[in-house]
């Protein structure tokens, strides 16, 4: 079998898989969040083999968060929301230093979701970005301006070589398996909202329950 991170795609399908994880309550889906991600995956694989150090994390964090929704308490974790009510009143959540609880869907998901905001910086650079831009110094500078912060210092010197060795715009754009470059600007306009809106959603529930520093 082909593995599915091998499969062919298109970004459209995975802003897509995004744009299904919001309910019209604004409840996030962890399921569809999920597979979201998996999509990004192959995205970064795509790239060159130089980003699977970047993607092996997430993938970790990914099958973390799947294992909750396959467990005997997989019900709780059909929402963000109510994955947070459930390990929150539960103590499932290790608050102030690392301890008992090092794989919570908590702490899992507050690494994908800060990675989010490091996607939707750069896909909005990339959006408006002009044929001589370099894909490199967009990368990194949505990368300083978000996920870095949360990053030991041997991790932002490895995040900044990978980001040296990606591809330029037009390879970039072609990978993305969308169309002409108008189209995949045009999809990235379409696509951008919904991603924003599922990062705030998710944020101001974290700040709401004060999880965004969990260790
Ligand atoms: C080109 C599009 C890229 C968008 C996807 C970004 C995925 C970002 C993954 C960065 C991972 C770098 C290496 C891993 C670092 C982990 O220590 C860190 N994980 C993340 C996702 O930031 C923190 O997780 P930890 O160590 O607290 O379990």
């Amino acid at each position: 079998a082909v593995a599915l991170e091998d499969q062919k795609f298109s970004l459209q399908e995975v802003l897509d898989t995004f744009k299904l994880c919001l309910s019209e309550n604004k409840e996030v889906h962890l399921e569809q969040y999920v597979a979201g991600w998996r999509g990004l995956v192959r995205f970064m694989n795509s790239l060159g083999s130089v980003f699977s150090f970047i993607s092996k994390d997430a993938v970790n964090k990914i099958q973390i968060l799947v294992n909750h929704l396959n467990s005997e308490t997989g019900a709780h974790y059909v929402t963000i929301q109510s994955m947070v009510r459930y390990e929150l009143d539960n103590q499932l959540v290790d608050l102030t230093k690392r301890g008992s609880f090092p794989e919570s869907g908590c702490r899992t998901l507050l690494r994908l979701h800060r990675a989010l905001r490091w996607l939707e910086l750069f896909l909005e650079r990339l959006r408006t970005s002009t044929e001589d831009s370099k894909t490199s110094a967009m990368c990194s500078e949505a990368y300083n301006e978000s996920l870095s912060q949360h990053h030991p210092w041997i991790i932002r010197k490895a995040a900044g070589t990978a980001f040296w060795a990606l591809p330029g715009r037009a390879q970039f754009f072609d990978v993305m398996n969308v169309g002409v470059p108008d189209q995949v600007v045009a999809m990235l306009g379409d696509a951008m909202p919904l991603i924003s809106e599922v990062y705030q959603v998710t944020e101001d529930l974290y700040a709401q329950n004060n999880l965004l520093e969990l260790p």
